[in-house]
């Protein structure tokens, strides 16, 4: 338990935090990270609590304004979501947070907290298909370097990933652990939404989670929503709250469909296909993996 550090094929680390097994995000600077994450089960949850769950890189960022917008209405604000992710979040400050509170997790099910299933939290649910996630994770990856230390290679990158030696761990047991929670929590009310749905119609995924939240408006404000969480005004507004060395925002880098077949040679394509369905069996999930 404690820091670690994971060595890919070409001779590079990426440093982690491992708590009881499971790696999470190293933060610099953060003072006891371990204590945070191991008391995430214990978090106080009340009934109204939002969540906005997805593994890293499926659009958390992007749904959670939207989630955010259309709560509070506050289309003046620019905050950044990583002040909600209850990883790095203490007790003493999530209580001080009014209601509603929109938290955000990558999380896997089993690790959330239990006031979530007993007070019955919404969560709205973001998949992206996970050829477009790896990209934009090894660029998270190699772009964070105060966090990760990581100066790796695509090539050699992509094989640690497919083994789930990252935080948040395999990809594989995420999609499986979340594709079960209509058998393991049948009651707690749950929205799927797909980054490439958003992309394709982005009114109808603000609808949709409108309804969802019980937080119905004009067809005015839908369009205001939509204009806010575009990729560029979000780069905009938000770009300078994780800004890499070079200056770029890694949290808004490309937002695109389809960006991974600017990466992923043929062998890597085929030997990708061939892992996920392995891993993957019994479990169908149809990502789409160019834009219509
Ligand atoms: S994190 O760090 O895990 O919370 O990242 P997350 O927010 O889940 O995902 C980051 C990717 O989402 C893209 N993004 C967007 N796409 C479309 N529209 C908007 N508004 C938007 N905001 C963020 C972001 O650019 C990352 O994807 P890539 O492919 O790297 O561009």
């Amino acid at each position: 338990m404690g820091e670690v550090k994971i060595p890919d094929a070409g001779g590079n680390s990426i440093t982690l935090v491992e708590v009881d097994g499971h790696f999470f995000p190293r933060i610099p600077n953060e003072e006891n990270p371990i204590d945070v994450i191991k008391g995430i089960r214990d978090i106080t949850i009340r009934e109204d609590d939002v969540f906005v769950c997805a593994y890293p890189k499926c659009g958390t960022h992007w749904v959670w304004e939207m989630a955010r917008l259309l709560l509070s209405e506050d289309t003046d604000t620019v905050i950044n979501k990583e002040k909600f992710m209850i990883e790095f979040l203490r007790n003493d400050v999530l209580e001080k947070m009014p209601s509603p509170r929109i938290l955000n997790t990558h999380c896997l099910v089993e690790q959330l907290p239990r006031g979530v299933f007993e007070k019955k939290c919404k969560i709205i649910y973001i998949l992206r298909n996970p050829k477009d996630m790896a990209v934009s994770f090894f660029h998270h990856h190699t772009k964070l370097i105060p966090c990760y230390e990581y100066h790796g290679k695509w090539e050699n990158y992509l094989p640690l990933l497919m083994d789930g030696k990252v935080d948040y761990g395999s990809f594989y047991t995420y999609l499986k652990d979340w594709a079960a929670i209509g058998q393991t929590h049948p009651d707690v009310p749950i929205l799927t939404l797909v980054y490439e749905d958003l992309k394709e119609d982005p009114l109808a995924g603000i609808r949709k989670l409108a309804k969802f939240l019980n937080a119905e408006k004009s067809e005015e404000f839908y369009l205001k929503v939509k204009q806010l969480t575009s990729f560029n005004k979000m780069k905009e507004n938000k770009g300078k709250f994780y800004a890499a060395e070079d200056g770029s925002p890694v949290m808004y880098r490309k937002g695109e469909v389809g960006d991974w077949k600017n990466y992923f040679t043929v062998a890597q394509n085929e030997a990708f296909d061939r892992l996920y369905k392995e891993n993957m069996a019994g479990c169908d999930i149809n990502f789409r993996y160019s834009s219509k």
